[in-house]
This record gives structure tokens, C-alpha cells and sequence, in this order.
């Protein structure tokens, strides 16, 4: 838990920085003590002959190590703070367009649960429905038309830990590098055929979706299921109930047996071992709306402005600090996506003075990410800082620094990428 080194940039802050990171380190303690709600050995064969697929399962040494996540996390694949674990970019380097489950990151406010598909229920309920309340079985909901959608599911925290290293700010929250973001092809029921066979009014304004996983307590404080809710419009627009991620039945820690996926949105949006959804002709909010994902900071009202869609940002398939030989021709490979729409233009520069465009070598989904690569023969030895900046379908381009906001969400600025030559 030392990985979380953030500080309260205020009073307020402050105070928000210890509670969670407080939290964090109780709940890593619990489980290091085994007492923390966790997943045992059985359980992972039980859940992985009941979803069908070939879940890898540890020897028991790996297995007793089994904490808030599942699946296992070796350090090449992942870098672990507490119940979260984010991808390390270089182990997408020869990976095809979609983030395998295997190296998909993990954003537990607690632990995966244990669901049992059969006797699963959605509950839809609230002002919003025109009979009353409704239950849905995952078989129902297995059988109603089905839509695929590529979407890239990324944490609103994302690059959180270059507000502190590139622009010097103290900021709360887990502190990400670029790996708190994957694709997949995603495979389920549309939201909006859900809530139109559960009866939706015309009158309904908000939707308020929770997850099944444990209360999340927070400095002491029961904020109740994992919640946050979506207007109505974007709720009917592209949001998918997910039973299926990459072709396999959703893995427990990605919301086995069903989550949402609300494309383009931060991650908080996408609840995972979603169990009901109330419809209102109210608006709705919870603590996800109101305390946290919210836009705090000198360039924002004094209330905040809440966050829906995520930023533009640019990776490098690289390890930070990686080395390359001189005199080599080598091919830089990344990875560049929006929340407003697909990647137009990639730029690279090795100088941070000269930059040149980056050729595409994927196709630049809407929902989803552009793959890039640019050759690169360095000459000299020596340290240098790659770059690359994308610009999306809506003509905003990647910054050089990111206004500052007090949970550092949304960070958008170049990432420079240190690696050496010799
Ligand atoms: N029920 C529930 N849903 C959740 C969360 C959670 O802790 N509980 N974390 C959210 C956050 S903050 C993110 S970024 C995404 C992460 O999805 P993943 O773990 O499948 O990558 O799930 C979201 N849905
Ligand atoms: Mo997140």
C-alpha cells in the first residue's frame, strides 16, 4: 500500500485522501488476514463449471493468495494497488485489437462476489415503470435480442499519477499510470429493450443501476451498493446489459453474470453484478454523483461539474524506462482513444520539439481505440521522451498539461514516455 502515495492537496481533500486511502489499507489488511470477504479456491472451480469457461486456477499457494480479484495477477501483466490492478502497457505489444481478459484491468471497490446465475434476478423498480416492478432470470434475459458492441471501458482515475509527477499536484484516489483501460467486444441486451419491456414511462428522467458486490465503507461511513446514476437518454442510446466479454461468459471480476456497459462514459457508469435498476421521473443521485466523479478544482464552479464522458489520451505498448539499441530501425507501436468519438490523427515526437504523424493500423472505432505505429532509428544513445498526441472525430487534441481537479480524474496531457538508448 505504500504505491499510494497520494496527499491531500486541502483540508477537504485532505480528509477525502485519508479515508479512502484508510480504507484501502484496512481492506488489504483484512485480506491479508484473511478476513475480508474473499474467494476461495472451490469457489473459483464452482463458478468456473457454472459460466462454462476454463478459468485458471492456482496451485494452492497461488490460491490462498486469492484476494479482492479472481483472476490471477502476475506482475507482468499487471501493477496491483490494494483491490485494483491496472494493465502494463507493454504486455499489449503483439496482443490484437481487443484487451485480452487475462490482462483486462480490475476497479473493485470491494471484492468480486460469488453470483450464482440461476438464481440471479434484475430487479427493474421505481416512478419510472408504468405496472410496477419487474424481475428478469439471466435465462430471460439470455433469450431477448442480442447486440454486440467494441467499447473501450476505461476508470475516470486513468493517469491519475502524472497530475502528481508531470504536474507536480497532490490528487486522491488510486494513483493509475495509462493501464486503467481495456477493450473488448461486448455481448448482451440492449438497456433500452430491458426498460421497454419492463414498462417504461414516458416520464422517466434518470436510471439508477446497482452492482451486488459489498456495501463500499468508506472513513467509517456505509455508502451503501455501488451505484451512480445515468440519464435517461444515454440509458436508451448505446448501453448494453454484458453477459459475454471477448466470446466467454463474463468473468466474476468483470460482473459475472451481468454488468452494464455505458460506451464512452468513465467506468464508474459500467456497474458491474448489476442487480437492480430503479427508473425515476425524478432526478436521482448518489454518492457517486455527488462526492465522487466530480470535477473539483479552480477552474470549476464551487459545486463541481459532474463527469460523464471520458478525455483523449495516448499510449505507448512500452514498458516506462524500456531500453532500444541504437543504429536499430524499431517500430514504436500505441494505442489512442476518446470519449468523444474516434481518433482522427495521431502525432509522435522523440524530441518533444518535432512531431510527425503516426500511421493507423487499426480501424478507428467510435467507441473504442485506434492502434498506431512509427518507425524510429535512433542514432545516439542516450535518455530520451517519447510522445504521442491524438486528436479525436471532434477536433480536441491531447494538451500539455491537464487543469487540475482535486480527485484527479480525466487527465488528457501528453504523457512523455522515458526510455534510453544505448
Ligand atoms: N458493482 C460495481 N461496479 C463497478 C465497480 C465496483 O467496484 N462495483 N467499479 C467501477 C469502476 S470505478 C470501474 S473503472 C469499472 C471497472 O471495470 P473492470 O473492473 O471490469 O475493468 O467498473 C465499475 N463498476
Ligand atoms: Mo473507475
Amino acid at each position: 500500500m505504500d504505491a499510494l502515495e497520494v496527499t491531500g492537496g486541502g483540508p477537504e481533500t485532505a480528509r477525502m485522501l485519508t479515508d479512502e486511502s484508510t480504507y484501502d489499507q484496512t481492506r488489504h489488511q483484512q485480506w491479508l488476514a484473511g478476513q475480508a470477504r474473499g474467494v476461495s479456491r472451490r469457489t473459483v472451480l464452482r463458478m468456473s463449471a457454472l459460466a462454462g469457461t476454463a478459468l485458471a486456477v492456482g496451485t494452492p499457494e497461488t490460491a490462498s493468495a486469492a484476494g479482492p480479484i479472481v483472476k490471477p495477477l502476475p506482475p507482468e501483466l499487471f501493477e496491483v494497488y490494494g483491490t485494483n490492478a491496472e494493465t502494463r502497457w507493454e504486455s499489449l505489444s503483439g496482443q490484437g485489437y481487443l484487451t485480452p481478459i487475462d490482462r483486462f484491468f480490475v476497479r473493485n471497490h470491494t471484492s468480486t462476489p460469488t453470483i450464482d446465475a440461476n438464481t440471479w434476478r434484475l430487479r427493474v423498480f421505481g416512478s419510472g415503470l408504468r405496472h410496477g416492478p419487474v424481475e428478469f432470470s439471466y435465462r430471460e434475459l439470455r433469450r431477448m435480442p442480442t447486440e454486440t458492441t467494441t467499447a473501450f471501458i476505461e476508470c475516470a482515475g486513468n493517469g491519475r499519477s502524472y497530475y502528481t509527477s508531470q504536474q507536480g499536484q497532490q490528487v486522491a484516489g488510486t494513483p493509475w499510470k495509462l493501464g486503467a483501460i481495456g477493450v473488448a467486444r461486448w455481448r448482451g441486451v440492449k438497456l433500452s429493450t430491458v426498460l421497454a419491456r419492463a414498462g417504461l414511462s414516458r416520464n422517466a428522467v434518470d436510471v439508477l443501476p446497482s452492482g451486488l458486490d459489498a456495501d463500499f465503507v468508506t472513513g467509517g461511513v456505509n455508502l451503501g451498493r455501488v451505484r451512480r446514476p445515468l440519464p435517461i437518454d444515454k440509458a436508451l442510446d448505446d448501453v448494453l446489459l454484458a453477459y459475454e466479454m471477448n466470446g466467454q461468459p463474463l468473468p466474476p471480476d468483470h460482473g459475472f453474470p451481468v454488468r452494464l456497459v455505458v460506451p464512452s462514459w468513465v467506468g464508474i457508469s459500467s456497474i458491474k453484478w448489476l442487480g437492480e435498476i430503479e427508473v425515476s421521473e425524478t432526478p436521482l443521485v448518489s454518492p457517486w454523483s455527488t462526492q465522487f466523479y466530480r470535477l473539483i478544482g479552480p477552474t470549476y464552479p464551487a459545486e463541481g461539474t459532474v463527469v460523464a464522458c471520458q478525455v483523449v489520451k495516448s499510449a505507448f505498448e512500452l514498458a516506462r524506462g524500456a531500453t532500444l539499441q541504437a543504429g536499430q530501425r524499431h517500430i514504436l507501436r500505441g494505442r489512442s482513444w476518446s470519449g468523444n468519438g474516434r481518433i482522427c490523427k495521431v502525432d509522435v515526437s522523440v524530441d518533444g520539439v518535432h512531431w510527425h504523424p503516426a500511421k493507423p493500423t487499426s480501424y478507428a472505432h467510435e467507441r473504442a481505440w485506434l492502434q498506431w505505429e512509427f518507425p524510429w532509428h535512433p542514432k545516439q544513445s542516450g535518455a530520451y521522451a517519447l510522445r504521442a498526441r491524438a486528436t479525436d472525430s471532434t477536433g480536441v487534441t491531447q494538451p500539455d498539461v491537464t487543469p487540475y481537479n482535486t480527485q484527479g480524474y480525466l487527465f488528457d496531457a501528453i504523457v512523455p514516455h522515458p526510455v534510453t538508448v544505448v
